[in-house]
């Protein structure tokens, strides 16, 4: 084997690594033998996709910084492709990954260097050893040591010219039907990936902890709630798995509220959607806060309390052999209750014509969540399409056990989906002046990152934050 570049630390494990601050480190010592397992069950399930595709093999390419316009030379920050990070969590762009049943996988690692920048140093050395290294410069070098023997092979990845330069045929680079097969290789997690995502929920529950306490305790704008979350999180923004929302008052009605305000301001209401990853790896949490007094204020906060406690009804009902359609539809047969329950619906309304005039869907119109790994809208359980009255819900699966799902539901009071349903006959179902009143607090979401096993569910976010 060749040794990697110098200018990657091969370095032996550390013991833990720290990310949060002020909570322990999480354990690494376990790393090599789950990794090692990991990449024997990666290899059979590509292995599989191979014979079913007819392929000798597969060159999987790292990623390519993207320009941010073509009238500057500023790049977004590299996002490796999640086939890539399937296999190792090595940010480095122009590098490929060949794989062929029955061999030690080759990483054709890039060491071209400008000297502008250099690549981030891996989080974690551990999967140096399980790789034939090959230092190459450009997409020619790896088309020179594959030497013309591509005609079995197909090419993945963002970058259909790297592939090309590969010498691989049109009709061999990105083919559909083996990216819809490699997807679904990332429905069900080995215990590597469930430590992983285990550990990036661990990691972004002690920021969302500390959002919580400030917001409880004074007056912050958007934008001081973000950086604390960073600081606390020790992720710099483009690291986050996405765009962390921080919405205050009547901006938590904005369902991807992401252009932070500047000004401190009385909050009243507060939701966090803030993720973090590990190793490659995302959580995808989100928590809802009420604070003040007042008539309007007490409602909001049982509606707070009651979608909480819907939501860990629902993540307790996530079993193997339901679809996860279903729970999606039994989301809205418990928001109807709680609609109820909080007043914001007539008592003349009965809960199941809430949900057939669709009163729900325009008061949570988005899905009840999603698959999550590498990719925090992971694709692999949305294999089909949803219901007509579901065209949002990421999630047509039938829940099996090693999958990871969020649970999500949420209430929002969104102008335009309000005035839909003011205007329509189902107008009649609720208090309006109650639900005008509630127009300032936004809305409510709280969602946990979940496993699913053979019988209990394992729930990652609430054993670290409530
Ligand atoms: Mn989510």
């Amino acid at each position: 084997m060749q040794a990697p570049t110098p200018s990657f630390d091969k370095g032996s494990l550390p013991p833990t690594l720290g990310y949060a601050r002020g909570m322990s480190n999480v354990d690494v010592a376990v790393l090599p033998d789950l990794y090692r397992a990991h990449l024997a069950e990666l290899s059979r399930r590509t292995d599989g996709v191979c014979a079913q595709q007819g392929l000798d093999g597969l060159v999987v390419h790292s990623g390519t910084a993207q320009k941010k316009t073509s009238f500057d030379d500023q790049f977004w920050p590299l996002v490796t492709t999640p086939l890539f990070r399937h296999w190792l969590p090595l940010a480095v762009e122009g590098c490929a990954l060949l794989v062929v049943p029955g061999q030690k996988p080759t990483l054709f690692l890039n060491v071209e260097r400008g000297f502008w920048d250099g690549p981030p140093a891996p989080e974690s050395p551990h999967f140096w050893p399980f790789y034939d290294v090959v230092e190459i410069r450009s997409p020619a070098d790896i088309r020179r040591a594959l030497r013309g023997k591509v005609g079995g092979l197909a090419g993945v990845g963002d970058d259909r010219a790297f592939l090309g330069a590969l010498g691989l045929a049109d009709d061999r680079t990105q083919p559909r039907d083996l990216l819809v097969a490699l997807d679904a290789t990332r429905v069900t997690k080995t215990a590597y990936e469930i430590f992983c995502l285990r550990a990036a929920n661990r990691r972004a529950c002690r920021g969302h902890a500390a959002v919580l306490e400030a917001f409880a305790a004074g007056d912050h704008s958007e934008l001081d709630l973000h950086l604390l979350y960073l600081k606390e999180t020790a992720q710099d923004d483009p690291e986050t798995p996405y765009k962390n929302i921080v919405a205050i008052n009547e901006h938590a009605a904005t369902l991807h509220h992401v252009s932070y305000g500047k000004n401190k301001i009385a909050a009243q209401s507060l939701l966090l959607d803030a993720g973090a990853t590990f190793l490659g790896y995302d959580s995808d949490i989100t928590r809802t806060a009420v604070k003040g007094s007042g008539a309007a204020a007490d409602v909001f906060r049982q509606l707070v309390v009651g979608v909480d406690r819907l939501q860990q009804q629902l993540c307790l009902q996530a079993k193997r052999g339901l679809s996860y359609e279903a729970l999606h539809d039994e989301s809205h047969r418990l928001l109807a209750l709680t609609l109820q329950e909080t007043g914001i619906a007539k008592k003349t309304a009965s809960s199941s014509a809430l949900v057939d005039a669709g009163v729900t869907r325009k008061l949570f119109p988005h899905g009840l969540g999603h698959s999550l790994g590498l990719v925090t809208h992971d694709v692999g359980c949305r294999q089909i399409a949803p219901r007509a009255d579901n065209p949002f819900l990421r999630n047509t699966s039938v829940i099996e056990r090693d999958q990871v799902l969020t649970i999500e539901p949420g209430c929002y009071f969104i102008d335009s989906l309000l005035a839909e349903l003011r205007a329509s006959a189902a107008a009649e179902h609720l208090d309006w002046t109650l639900v005008d009143a509630l127009v300032p607090f936004g809305g409510v979401r709280i969602e946990d990152d979940l496993l699913v096993t053979d019988d209990v569910v394992d729930n990652f976010t609430r054993a670290f934050l409530p």
